[in-house]
């Protein structure tokens, strides 16, 4: 891990114990995130019905993240993980132009938990370096971010997630607003 994350690690895992979620629609980049914060190895799948997540303890950290999308059904199943939510990782592709709309009604969904009502939200623009991704300030348009972000704290941020790139950037924020 490098030393930056580990400055920012450290930052996160300070204080009480803190519980984050990262979700966005499969193939956003989630997994490849995880391995890229070197998480992947303290990782463990749960195959759950109907939804595969992936739990991560790091110190006192505790890192949920799994694909939205599909059926309503699955919600309810998620909704036991929402409790004590501090931040709300959502990963984008953003070269996936006929998934954006639906990647904005799972993010308007998730927004719409009582239980996540005081959660920080990081939103991370991934897949930046290819070449048809349409830059974080037009991912936040078609998320409708201004709206749906209304009474909390957010922040949208690009990522590469396979060389890290502002992955970093993203977590200190992260760090520093929850
Ligand atoms: P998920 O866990 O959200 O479902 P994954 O998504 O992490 O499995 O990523 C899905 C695919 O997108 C993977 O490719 C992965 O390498 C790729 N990917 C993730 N982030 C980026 C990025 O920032 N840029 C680019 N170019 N590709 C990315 P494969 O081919 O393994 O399916
Ligand atoms: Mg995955």
């Amino acid at each position: 891990m490098g030393i930056f994350f580990s400055k920012v690690w450290a930052r996160l895992a300070s204080g009480k114990e803190k519980r984050l979620l990262m979700v966005g629609l499969d193939a956003a980049g989630k997994t490849t995130i995880l391995y890229r914060l070197r998480l992947a190895e303290a990782a463990t799948t749960v195959p759950t019905i109907g939804f595969n997540m992936e739990t991560v303890e790091y110190r006192n950290i505790k890192f949920d993240i799994w694909d939205v999308g599909g059926q309503d059904q699955i919600r309810k199943l998620w909704r036991h993980y929402f409790k004590g939510t501090d931040g709300l990782i959502y990963v984008v592709d953003s070269a996936d132009r006929e998934r954006i709309n639906d990647a904005k009604e799972e993010l308007e969904k998730m927004l719409k938990e009582v239980q996540l009502q005081d959660a920080t939200l990081l939103v991370l623009a991934n897949k930046q370096d290819l070449k048809d991704a349409m830059p974080a300030a037009e991912i936040m348009q078609k998320l409708d971010l201004p709206r749906l972000g209304m009474n909390r704290t957010w922040f949208i941020q690009s990522t590469v997630a396979p060389t890290g790139d502002g992955l970093y950037e993203g977590l200190d924020w992260l760090s520093r607003n929850i």
